[in-house]
Order: C-alpha cells, then sequence, then structure tokens
C-alpha cells in the first residue's frame, strides 16, 4: 500500500506552501490528511486537486500515519511528535524543538539522506530556513574542498517571521509609500509608531540586525541555529562558525553572504564546477551580464541560488558567496517533503 502522510500546522504559513508542493511533486501517498489546532479545525483545504477538511490535533489523527510532517510552534511539536512517533508514525519536525537532540537527525536530503535513517526517537529535524538557504551549496563544496570555517551574513524575508511578519511589512510599506520619510532620523521608526509587529524596529526603508530571541554574550538565537545547524548537518562539530543575521524588506526568500574557508586551496571555476553540478544548486554568476541571484527572481523556486563567486583576495583557501533560497520552499516546505520522500522510500522498500 502507499504510505499515509498527515500534515499537522496543515493551515499555516509553511504548511500552505507544503500542501502546494505536495501537489505538484511525484504522487506517492495514500491518504494526506491535513491537522491543525483546534481554532482552524473544520476547514477545508485543497491538497492534490481535492478538497480535505482539517482535522483538530489528537491523539487518533495519526492512527494508521506512516509519517506525520510537523510545521507547529516549537512547544507544540515538542509535546505532539513524541506522541505521533509512539503511534507509529515517523516525524519530520520544523520546529527548533529536536534539532541538537542527540537521537534525532538533522537532514538536508541533498547533503545527509543517510543520516534519516538513524532516528531512535522516531523523529527527524528539518534545519531553520537560514541555515538551509546556503547548505546545500556549502555541502557541496565542503565535499571537494573540506570546510574549516564559515563567516556569514543573512538578509532574511519577514515571511521567516510567519504571516504577522509579512502583514507587518506590507501595512509599514503601504505607510511610507508615496511620503519623504526616510531623510532624517527616526522619521521611520515615528511614522510606524506602535506597528512594529514581530521586529525590534521598523522594517520598511531599513534592516534590522535582529531575528530570533537574545542568547548569551549580545548573541542571537537565530545566529546561533546557523552555527549549530551547519555543524550537526556536515557533521563538524568543531566547525567555526560566526553568523550575523538581520531582516530586510523582502517578502520571501532568504540571502546570505558566505565567506567560507576550506582545507584546501580554491578556484572560481573550480567552484563553479562543483556548484554546476550539484544538486539542488543554480549556479547565476555573470556580474558582467549583471547576472546574479536576488530574492525578487529566485522567490516561487526550489534550488540554492548561488552567484558572486570570488576567491578571497588575501586568503586562496576562502571564498566569497552571494546565496539565495526561498525560505518557504528549500527553507521549509520542500526540505521537509523530500525528507517525508526519503523516508517513505525507505518504508516502502
Ligand atoms: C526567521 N529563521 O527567518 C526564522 C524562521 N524559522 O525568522
Amino acid at each position: 500500500r502507499k504510505p499515509q502522510l498527515a500534515v499537522v500546522g496543515a493551515t499555516g504559513a509553511v504548511g500552505s506552501v507544503l500542501l502546494g508542493i505536495l501537489s505538484e511533486r511525484a504522487d506517492i501517498w495514500g491518504e494526506i490528511r491535513l491537522v491543525s489546532s483546534a481554532r482552524s479545525a473544520g476547514r477545508k483545504l485543497t491538497v492534490r486537486g481535492e478538497e480535505v477538511e482539517v482535522l483538530a490535533l489528537a491523539e487518533e489523527v495519526f492512527g494508521g500515519i506512516d509519517v506525520a510532517v510537523f510545521d507547529v510552534p516549537d512547544e507544540v511539536a515538542a509535546q505532539w511528535a513524541p506522541i505521533a512517533a509512539a503511534k507509529g508514525a515517523v516525524v519530520v519536525d520544523n520546529s527548533a524543538a529536536f534539532r541538537l537532540d542527540p537521537d534525532v537527525p538533522l537532514v538536508v536530503p541533498e547533503v545527509n539522506a543517510h543520516a534519516a535513517r538513524v532516528r531512535p526517537r522516531g523523529i527527524v529535524a528539518n534545519p531553520n530556513c537560514t541555515t538551509l538557504s546556503m547548505i546545500v551549496a556549502l555541502g557541496a563544496l565542503h565535499a571537494e574542498y573540506g570546510l574549516s570555517e564559515l563567516i556569514v551574513s543573512s538578509y532574511q524575508a519577514v515571511s521567516g517571521a510567519g504571516r504577522d511578519g509579512v502583514d507587518t511589512l506590507r501595512s509599514q510599506l503601504a505607510a511610507v509609500s508615496g511620503t519623504e520619510l526616510g531623510t532624517t532620523p527616526g522619521d521611520v521608526r515615528r511614522a510606524m509608531g506602535d506597528t512594529l509587529g514581530p521586529f525590534p524596529a521598523p522594517v520598511a526603508l531599513n534592516v534590522v540586525p535582529w531575528a530570533g530571541s537574545l542568547q548569551e554574550d549580545g548573541w542571537s538565537s537565530e545566529e546561533l541555529k546557523v552555527r549549530n545547524e551547519s555543524r550537526k548537518i556536515l557533521g563538524l562539530p568543531g566547525l567555526r562558525v560566526s553568523a550575523t543575521c538581520v531582516r530586510v524588506p523582502v517578502i520571501t526568500t532568504h540571502s546570505l553572504t558566505v565567506h567560507a574557508r576550506f582545507e584546501n586551496e580554491v578556484t572560481v571555476a573550480g567552484a563553479h564546477e562543483i556548484l554546476a553540478s550539484a544538486p539542488g544548486v543554480v549556479v547565476c554568476d555573470d556580474p558582467a551580464q549583471g547576472e546574479f541571484p536576488t530574492p525578487a527572481d529566485v522567490v516561487g523556486t526550489d534550488p540554492t541560488w548561488v552567484g558572486r563567486v570570488r576567491r578571497a583576495l588575501d586568503d586562496p583557501r576562502a571564498l566569497e558567496l552571494f546565496v539565495c533560497g526561498d525560505n518557504l520552499r528549500k527553507g521549509a516546505a520542500l526540505n521537509a517533503a523530500q525528507i517525508a520522500e526519503v523516508v517513505a522510500a525507505e518504508l516502502t522498500a
């Protein structure tokens, strides 16, 4: 029989993208059961061209389910993923609740698909969207050159902060459009009043050097996720990683500048060749023709786009890259769907 899939958090921002992705990809699933909080249960959503009623999260909804993709807040995942696993489902969890648990693999199929096979808790974790937006390209370069250090800055889209993030940017853009704002200190902030939404400063006509919560020594949780998750996915527990995460006025698609240092000397031609043949990566790198990835062009696509590839002028072992990835697709829903497919193939083998 075909494996049965549950999507928990089907009505959320990532859940909606996941239903679209499941409708586009090879249809390997038997039933696709949709689940949400009691508040959104009863709604009908379309998947694979059919309307499906959303069920309220409860132990019984996991009966007969082989794979359950969770896209819910950390605390909901922490409570419910083990319940789904105890009912026999393999859980693919997109929250941060289990990512650093040594008994939970953190999987990016292009980089470490094999890790999904060893899952003592019955849970496979999906990385954070910022890590995911760069790691497929870095995994390919690491396999050839041996990564030794990463210094990255992110340019993160507001949809990473959910529907509230998108609504906030849209209403802030409406408030500044057609005005002279942005020329004197604080004028944008004053115009926003108390409509900052999930961000600590205006995001329209601005950039905000903050994502996530405050952790020790001034680091943000998002910056530590990039460090810890990159190390785990690449199997490099001692990798030197420094990240600075910044929110920018983009709806969807995270970008990163990456300074990647390797064990071996690198060349731009070599990096181009590796990246061009890496699954899930597209090279878009011809600045003379104005060709480099931008979020406006990358949004809605599946691959990791790489451009501006340069060898560091002062270090023959280091590359500079500009990387873009759709944070709702590869950064969340697509990677989760790919993990679910890897697990389904194993279960039906
Ligand atoms: C963000 N990475 O962009 C987060 C969402 N998971 O805020």
